[in-house]
């Protein structure tokens, strides 16, 4: 029996030695170390043999299939190897050729609005505040003094996730969250940009964009506070000889409010086709801060009074670079990115 054994790793180390490939050496496995293996049929005659010779021929046979093993595993990894050299010689990799140029980008246009209208007010004195755009109703609609029933509270017009959550439709919930977290104190100086979702879609309206929203609380904050930042913004932004004009108007926040026309950047205020030759451009909404929402936010109307302004970023990307459709934008084509 031990003759048998001895016989039996020697043929498996020879075999093995001239295995070629990974397939062969598992065949050669099932068939030497196998449940239904050459080993296993030995050891079931170990059955015969006396109480004497059966550890000695146990020794042997578990030394013979350790020997198996090693020479399965040593094999394996000779022909894992040479596979390995051999797709290393086949794959030839010059590094002296010319390297394949990558394409530089550009600062999105977006951005670039975004960053120049936030330098402008930094210059001012202004901080600048993020907030989240997933809001709550209430800080969204209710502390702004939107009424249970206005429009923009409907469906149709805005994001809703649930009874108290939807994308916020303005950046105004941040001048919120800033006023509870500030009053009573003052000065308060913050423009709050960032993203804004509606559900709209055409060609001067995306379901999500971008604003730049701005306020100031003070004492003695006037009207002629509000027009004497905006029109240094407008010069800054468009050019020194911009004119500005406020029309009356409505918003649940402010009162008085005021829409904000700039000269038309086109004809200088003469008339054309980009202002609809009315010379005027509307470019941003704005006001002095509503009692009630200074209130709400744990400030004295009684002794502070504050103006807000909020315009579009892509409005005034088109206005300054004379983009006529503001899904190019988003459409993310090269032929339009790149000339900015
Ligand atoms: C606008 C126009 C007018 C505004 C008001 C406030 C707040 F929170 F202070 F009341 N934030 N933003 C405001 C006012 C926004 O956007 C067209």
């Amino acid at each position: 029996m031990l003759d048998k054994l001895q016989a039996i790793a020697r043929e498996a180390e020879q075999l093995l030695g001239q295995a070629g490939d990974l397939q062969t050496l598992e065949e050669l496995r099932v068939r030497f170390l196998g449940k239904k293996g050459v080993l296993t049929q030995v050891l079931r005659g170990m059955g015969g043999l006396s109480a004497e010779e059966r550890p000695k021929v146990g020794k042997v046979a578990n030394e013979v299939k350790a020997r198996i093993a090693a020479a399965l595993e040593a094999r394996a990894a000779a022909l894992k190897e040479s596979h390995r050299a051999a797709r290393l010689a086949a794959e030839t990799i010059d590094i002296t050729l010319p390297a394949t140029a990558l394409e530089a980008g550009t600062i999105h246009p977006l951005s670039s609005t975004r960053k120049e209208i936030e330098d402008i007010f930094l210059g001012l004195g202004f901080s600048i505040v993020e907030g989240p755009e997933v809001e709550l109703d209430y800080y969204n609609f209710e502390a702004l003094n939107f009424p249970k029933d206005h429009p923009a509270r409907d469906m149709q017009d805005t994001f809703v996730i649930s009874e108290e959550l939807l994308l916020r439709t303005h950046t105004s919930p941040v001048q919120v969250r800033t006023f509870e977290r500030t009053a009573p104190e003052v000065p308060v100086k913050i423009i709050a940009p960032g993203r804004v979702y509606r559900r709209d879609d055409d060609a001067t309206h995306s379901p999500m964009f971008h604003q730049v929203e701005g306020f100031l609380v003070d004492t003695n904050v006037t009207l002629s506070n509000l027009k004497a930042v905006l029109g240094t913004f407008v010069r800054k932004m468009f050019s020194p000889g911009t004119g500005m004009r406020f029309r009356p108007s409505f918003f649940p926040f402010t009162e008085p409010s005021a829409e904000v026309d700039i000269s038309c950047v086109n004809c200088g205020g003469g008339g054309c086709r980009v202002c609809s030759y009315t010379g005027w451009l509307e470019i941003l909404g704005a006001g002095m801060i509503h009692p009630r929402v200074l209130e709400v936010s744990g400030y004295d109307s009684e002794k502070v009074t504050g103006f807000a302004f909020g315009m579009g970023i892509e409005r005034v990307a088109m206005l300054k670079y004379g983009v006529n459709d503001l899904r190019l934008f988003f459409d993310n084509d090269l032929r339009f990115l790149r000339q900015f």
